[in-house]
């Protein structure tokens, strides 16, 4: 006899919302099939790469190209004078500003490209390149921000009037021939007056490095133009192919809908590949110029010193409290170094992201932030890794500035954070410098952590190691790095976030087919996370029809519906809102026509997870997978044939996910080599989709954050030669240097998401770099750190140990 299939049975088959669904992309990632955009070869293409510049700033007074035009299999060498005529020798950058696509008479980074050499293979265009002759005179370079603001020389002579005037940039006036903005959140005047008058104020200044996000697979593109029918297709690795679209379509005068951008499988992106490149515009001219596809494919160098760095900024903060601890006002002000051009990928309205995020999970009343943004002989980009818009800096900086402030209150830095956070009922919660936080619990959050991890009797191993060591009993110091974040993601609200005019809704298009499966796509486009695992999932509970069921496509952008793409952990709040809601019409029609086939009202009907019921009579029901039949071929009165629908879905506001993470770790003085002994971390993204997948983003996030905070940096000496621009050099880490994370987790929905969920991809990597950074400055915080600068390598550790007189 067979078991009767029960409700739970049910829900099972669906593998929908909180079920740890094995992610569908990794059959084909692990067997070496997948399909990414150096596996694309088409007949007769031929293959780009750049002229780089060795110097960071230098007049380019000639650039001979006949050697390199007689080497074998070089058909063309690129350079600005050619892309002039076209208009094409500058483009848009996403920030307001413009960038030269070929050095136009000057160069302005190490790498920067000079010239684009053509040829039939990658080899030949090698050849070529070392062929061409570039003539530079060099120029004084500068790779400090507040050398730049005071020098007098000038870096972007395109942005100096004739009489010698400053005219104002993208976002308001310039100081400065080297500044870019100055942006500013809060009221300065009433934040001055409380910190002037404090009882107690904690000052602190911090540098958070330039790092780089290195994605296993460098940036690339192929462009084809079609001549015969005007249409050209571009494949490459884009985070936000549709807006690659529109940038394509303005910049080059080809309309849009004949171009059609395809992003292929990624190989990690980490915001990387938000921004447009050189390439990009170099393959498509040298596509229509030979009339052949062009390949265009990075080394690991290329991609290290001249695409999209991260973060770059120096920060000065003032922190003011009562003597009990209650924090009155924070003010902060950053000197942010753009590089050359600034090419960061922000909101229109954002020139420095979110960084007036940096009251942090804190009830703050009165807070001031100042940016100012600068010019330096650094690559352009800015705004990428693991954090598009600046959270992590602001996460690093309050939570370094609430560690400064324990020590200066002689107080316990979880403590501390208890006493100070946004309570429950406080939400949704307006702070000082403008968001509205949409939902939090951190007190039950800090306490399960701190439970979790035994906080008391950490710190009282730790009070006993300081006995130790100043006994001479051991040489290892003990750290206890806490770090409690609010992270904002889900841009977002079209009033308020735009990329070059482009409101960042997003969007879903379902499609039913007769047999009860489905194809949906969206406007966002994985790079690893499980898009095609967790949408799908979302659809299986919302439309009633089992996941496995359910095809995700994205990145294609003749198919997929109009969208901003995945970055700032986007694609769950926005466009995962918008499959919800598209989801939702499905099964408002499927109501319908399952009233109709039941011979009963609309409304006499309710579902019930994978089937309409008859209100009151359980055993009459239509299934979704009947539904979906009847709409091809039954015909109803009233309704049109198929089953089909759309949803573009412009959130009401961001999503603040949230966490709590401690890691505990033990610092050899002698050696300057940290182990981390063990790491918590606790996240709140609101309904979790499927758990794996979130703790995979969790330990990815983490592992990134281990890396900048504990040696990844992309460092230039004072001529401005990148000093890590290889693997060699520039710190990857392994499973060698990797801890067990330990995972957990509160739920608390976002109440303005149509299933509740908040952002994840990101968290880990805000909240773990303070967390690590907090246990190295903990562990030396009985012998009288305050602080330190990342990267904590072994040498800066080693360095602060002796700084303290420990090896005395
Ligand atoms: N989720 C779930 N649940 C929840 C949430 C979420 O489940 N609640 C899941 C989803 O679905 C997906 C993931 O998780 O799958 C994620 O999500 P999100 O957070 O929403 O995010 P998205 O948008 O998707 O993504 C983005 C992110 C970012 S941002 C980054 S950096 C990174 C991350 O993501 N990247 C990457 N992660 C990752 N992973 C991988 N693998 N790879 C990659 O690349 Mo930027 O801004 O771009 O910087």
């Amino acid at each position: 006899m067979k078991d009767e299939v029960t409700r739970e049975d049910r829900v099972a088959n669906l593998k929908g919302l909180g079920c740890s669904r094995k992610r569908v992309e990794d059959a084909r990632f692990t067997q070496g099939k997948g399909n990414y955009v150096d596996d694309i070869k088409l007949d007769g293409m031929l293959f780009g790469d750049f002229v780089r510049s060795p110097y960071a700033h230098a007049r380019i007074k000639s650039i001979d190209t006949a050697a390199a035009l007689e080497v074998p299999g070089v058909l063309a060498v690129l350079t600005a004078a050619d892309l002039e005529p076209l208009g094409l020798h500058w483009m848009p950058t996403l920030a307001g500003d413009k960038q030269m696509v070929l050095a136009d008479g000057k160069v302005l980074f190490q790498g920067q490209e000079v010239a684009f050499v053509v040829a039939e293979d990658r080899y030949a265009a090698a050849d070529g390149i070392e062929a061409v002759e570039v003539d530079y005179e060099e120029l004084p370079v500068i790779v400090n921000p507040f050398e730049a603001l005071k020098s007098d020389v000038v870096l972007r002579e395109d942005l100096v009037a004739e009489d010698g005037s400053i005219p104002p940039g993208a976002h308001g006036p310039r100081k400065h021939h080297n500044h870019i903005f100055t942006w500013e959140a809060g009221d300065k005047g009433p934040t001055d007056e409380v910190i002037a008058n404090a009882e107690v104020v904690a000052e602190e200044s911090m540098y958070y490095h330039r790092t780089h996000p290195c994605p296993l697979e460098t940036c690339g593109c192929v462009a084809s133009m079609d001549k015969v029918n005007g249409k050209l297709t571009l494949w490459g690795t884009f985070q936000a192919p549709h807006a690659i679209r529109t940038i394509v379509s303005l910049i080059s005068g080809i309309e849009e809908h004949n171009i059609r951008v395809i992003s292929p499988d990624i190989g990690g992106g980490f915001g990387n590949k938000v921004g447009a490149y050189p390439g990009y515009v170099c393959s498509v001219v040298a596509s229509i110029v030979t009339g052949k596809p062009v390949k265009w494919i990075e080394d690991r160098m290329d991609n290290l010193m001249t695409t999209a760095f991260a973060r770059d900024y120096h920060m000065t903060g003032q922190i003011s409290a009562t003597k009990e601890g209650k924090i009155t006002g924070l003010k902060c002000h950053v000197t942010a170094d753009h590089g050359g051009f600034d090419a960061c990928a922000d909101p229109t309205k954002f020139p420095a992201g979110f960084m007036n995020i940096c009251t942090g999970s804190y009830d703050i009343p009165t807070a001031y932030l100042e940016v100012d943004g600068v010019y330096t002989n650094k690559a352009p980009g800015g705004v990428s890794y693991r954090c598009s818009f600046r959270v992590t800096e602001a996460v690093y900086f309050i939570e370094r500035m609430i560690e400064v402030l324990a020590i200066k209150l002689n107080m316990d830095a979880a403590e501390l954070r208890r006493i100070n956070f946004i309570r429950k009922e406080q939400f949704p919660y307006t702070a000082a410098l403008g968001w509205e936080y949409d939902s939090g619990d951190y007190h039950t959050a800090w306490d399960k952590a701190l439970k979790a991890v035994d906080y008391d009797g950490l710190r009282a191993e730790q009070a006993q190691r300081v006995e130790d060591f100043k006994a001479g009993k051991t040489r290892k110091l003990m750290g206890i790095g806490l770090s409690f974040f609010t992270e904002i993601v889900g841009a977002g609200p079209v009033k308020n976030c735009d990329i070059l005019g482009l409101g960042m809704f997003d969007s879903c298009e379902i499609r039913i087919h007769p047999t009860g499966s489905a194809i949906a796509r969206l406007g966002t486009i994985s790079q690893g996370q499980g898009h095609a695992t967790t949408f799908a999932q979302i659809l299986a509970s919302e439309i009633g029809l089992p996941a496995d069921s359910i095809t995700i496509e994205e990145g294609d952008t003749d198919t997929a519906p109009y969208g901003l793409g995945t970055y700032g952990s986007r694609s769950t709040p926005v466009a995962g809102a918008a499959t919800a809601m598209a989801g939702r019409k499905i099964r408002a029609k499927a109501q319908m026509i399952a009233a109709y086939l039941l011979e009963v009202h609309d409304n006499d009907v309710e579902f019930d997870v994978d089937r309409f019921v008859v209100k009151g009579a359980p055993e009459k029901f239509k299934t979704m997978k009947e539904i979906a039949f009847a709409a091809y071929n039954q015909a109803i009165p009233g309704i049109e044939p198929g089953l089909e629908a759309v949803s573009y879905y412009d959130p009401p506001n961001m999503t603040y996910p949230f966490g709590a993470y401690i890691c505990v770790m033990d610092i050899d003085v002698d050696t300057g080599v940290p182990e981390i002994r063990r790491f918590y971390a606790l996240d709140d993204c609101g309904t979790r989709i499927n758990p794996m997948i979130i703790e995979g983003q969790v330990h990815g996030g983490l592992t990134e954050a281990l890396a900048v905070a504990l040696g990844q940096e992309i460092a230039y000496d004072d001529m401005g030669n990148v000093k890590t621009g290889t693997l060699m050099d520039f710190f990857l880490p392994t499973a060698w240097e990797v801890p067990n994370y330990e995972t957990d987790f509160t739920v608390t929905p976002s109440p303005h998401h149509p299933i509740g969920a908040k952002g994840v991809g990101e968290s880990p990597h805000v909240g773990g770099v303070p967390c690590f950074s907090n246990a190295v400055q903990d562990a030396f915080r009985p012998f009288g750190n305050t602080h330190t600068n990342m990267p904590h390598d072994h040498w800066r550790i080693w360095r602060t140990a002796n700084e303290l007189g420990l090896h005395d």
